[in-house]
């Protein structure tokens, strides 16, 4: 039960020193709402805390992201107790992965359910919208304080991990506890504003430049494009911040799946967004990565033209009538 895994948390805490906070690679709103909400929180018990996320803050999470905390590189630190959010599995901590067998505890808090429980402690709970919503359960149930700043920094988990509150994740609890965030003194509109409205010129033109290169397939129930090295150097904006163009794809009245192709030097990752009843992440967990049904991503060691082949090949029999 939640109750008991808090009290053996607690308890793990106060028997505590070093501890380390960490979230996945390429990290989005709720993992960096999550780690910097949990960092927050714990922060007046004095402890030392480390935070570790390996890979580029995006742009409009800057605000929400204290880089000065972020550890740049590992060098095999021991923790005592080791926090590792919104990561469905170890190779998605990408180089700080080493610090799962560094520490003395391991608590995972997650809701993917491709999770396989890594921790000693493992909060998993599928059900709920966000890591962020899961996180907040946890905060109330240590009867802790709930700062206004780390009430700011759940409702970003929480509205960027629904798609601001859209979907099917979204529950009438996720508004409950929405709510009783706003009533901690969240600004919604000011957080919208910085989450959503911010974007910078060059990065809504590569957006652009992305869309509307999409090709359909199977009678457009399937969306394919790609984020290229190309696009990128001649806006010059970072691929973190090109956020958006697989759920965009989605939107597309035909489309039940839409895929993204990320062009890495040395691979491609491979972003799916499923409309209806189509498990994107059955076919991510095949090439060993993972999500939820309807979002789910893997990389492969390949260039985007065999990537895109394999990927039309997989949706073949699901998507062809
Ligand atoms: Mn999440």
């Amino acid at each position: 039960m939640l109750k008991n895994d808090v009290k053996e948390i607690l308890k793990l805490i106060n028997t505590s020193d070093e501890i380390c906070i960490a979230g996945h690679t390429a990290p989005d709103g709720d993992c960096i709402g999550s780690v910097m909400a949990l960092y927050k929180f714990l922060k007046p018990l004095k402890k030392n805390l480390r935070v570790m996320i390996d890979g580029t803050i995006p742009f409009n999470y800057k605000p929400f992201a204290d880089e000065s905390i972020i550890a740049q590189a590992y060098d095999n630190e021991k923790f005592d107790l080791l926090f590792v959010l919104d990561t469905s599995d170890t190779k998605r901590l990408g180089k700080f992965e080493d610090v799962l067998k560094n520490s003395n505890k391991r608590v995972v808090i997650d809701h993917h359910k491709t999770n396989t429980g890594f921790g000693d402690i493992n909060i998993i709970d599928p059900e709920m919208s966000s890591t962020g919503e899961l996180l907040y359960d946890i905060m109330k149930l240590t009867g802790m304080e709930i700062t206004k700043e780390v009430a700011v920094l759940l409702y970003v988990a929480i509205l960027t991990d629904t798609g601001k509150f859209s979907y099917r994740n979204t529950t009438s609890r996720t508004h409950i506890k929405a709510a009783e965030l706003i009533d901690l003194g969240v600004n919604v509109s000011e957080i919208d504003n910085l989450v959503y409205n911010s974007k910078p010129a060059n990065v809504v033109k590569a957006f652009l430049e992305s869309v509307s290169n999409v090709e359909f397939y199977y009678d457009k129930k399937l969306g394919i494009t790609a984020i290229t090295k190309d696009i990128l150097l001649r806006n010059n904006v970072d691929m973190a911040d090109v956020d958006g163009v697989v759920e965009y794809i989605r939107e597309i009245r035909e489309i039940e799946v839409s895929c993204v192709l990320k062009e890495y030097d040395d691979c491609t990752k491979v972003s799916l967004r499923s409309k209806n009843d189509i498990d994107v992440s059955a076919i991510s967990l095949k090439y060993q990565g993972g999500g939820h049904a309807k979002a789910a991503g893997f990389e492969l060691k390949d260039n985007i033209e065999n990537t895109k082949k394999i990927i039309l090949e997989e949706f073949k029999d699901l998507l062809k009538s």
